[in-house]
């Protein structure tokens, strides 16, 4: 689909208006969770936990995607990955390791196992580049670990990404406290420095809830050309507040997202506007005003009508959705 502008004289603008955004998005691509989902902490919890405590499989499966004409070495860098101390969730004493595993090389994305929301069959795809597992150590508390250098070519290539995939899997093997932790794909190993165009999704957000009225997470779902149908299902939502839907065409969602209750599961399904095809959705999470529920650890993940699991861009791809009802735009079919 191509878009034309009713005004000519416009073009020149929206070439820069559109170089400026893509300038602005290679700035903001790299913290995981990224600046504008607004979430604290991704979390996994000890395989020993209930999942009552908001985490339904104790494993995070992530995708880093580096821009195919890149090649300097990066840095999968982890905030907190030890299971102690500060940040994290303690369940009677801190007695919890995790595994971050870091995997390229082909079909460590490509296999659907790899693209699933369980870590189900061969989810561990690929080659294994690095590994390691925490437990409570002050060592790593509040502090950052780096993995790597990896050269961007380790990756699997992604002809529809235009650029090189690692993944890291982030599981419990042990213990039944909740891991709170973030990444961030650096060009640096001892500080955060960002890849420019770089991006990270996931097929299932495991994620901390802030502890506040003020503020609202959002992730954002990208909706792949053919998409007619979404079903969002989320876990353990602790009935707090609503899961409201926004996109360009799109300012309130009135067939509000169903949202699940302590350890249960709910889904609900919505029908894809003309216009969102291409664009991210943006799912805004506004907890409930009493009582505040606090610790609250979440599970999400979105299907298209085929069951394919759909990509949550920590990056949205086109930029954070904003409604915009006037601008006057003609479809050209190709
Ligand atoms: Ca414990
Ligand atoms: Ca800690
Ligand atoms: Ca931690
Ligand atoms: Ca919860």
């Amino acid at each position: 689909m191509r878009i034309r502008f009713e005004n000519i004289n416009m073009r020149p603008v929206l070439l820069a208006f559109f170089l400026l955004l893509s300038i602005h998005l290679g700035l903001v691509a790299q913290p995981v969770p990224a600046e504008d989902e607004n979430i604290p902490h991704l979390v996994t919890f000890g395989n020993k936990a209930a999942t009552s405590w908001g985490d339904d499989d104790f494993c995070q499966i992530f995708f880093f995607l580096i821009p195919e004409d890149f090649d300097e070495p990066v840095y999968v860098r982890i905030y907190d990955p030890d299971c102690g101390g500060k940040v994290d969730e303690i369940n009677i004493n801190f007695d919890t390791r995790t595994e971050f595993s870091i995997f390229g090389g082909r079909g460590c994305w490509s296999d659907p196992d790899a693209q699933g929301t369980q870590p189900e069959g061969n989810y561990r795809s690929g080659n294994l580049l690095a590994s390691k597992t925490f437990g409570d150590d002050p060592k790593y508390d509040d502090k950052w670990y780096s993995f790597g250098p990896f050269n961007p070519k380790d990756g699997e290539y992604s002809e529809k990404d235009l650029g090189y995939v690692l993944k890291i899997i982030t599981q419990g093997i042990d213990g039944d406290d909740g891991n709170l932790y973030q990444y961030y794909l650096s060009t640096e190993d001892d500080r955060n420095v960002r890849v420019e165009g770089g991006n990270a999704f996931t097929y299932e957000y495991t994620f901390r809830m802030w502890n506040d009225l003020v503020n609202i997470s959002h992730i954002y779902p990208y909706i792949e050309k053919g998409t007619v149908k979404v079903k969002q299902k989320n876990f353990d939502w602790d009935d707090d507040g609503n899961i409201n839907t926004y996109s360009v065409v799109r300012i309130y969602n009135k067939d509000e997202n169903k949202v699940s209750k302590e350890d249960e599961w709910a889904e609900s399904e919505f029908q894809i506007l003309e216009g969102e095809v291409g664009k991210s959705l943006d799912f805004q999470f506004v907890k409930k005003r009493y009582p505040l529920v606090t610790n609250n650890n979440v599970v999400i993940s979105t299907q298209n009508q085929y069951e394919e699991n759909l990509r949550f861009f920590t990056n949205p791809i086109g930029g954070v959705p904003k409604y915009k009802p006037q601008i006057n735009v003609q479809k050209i079919d190709d």
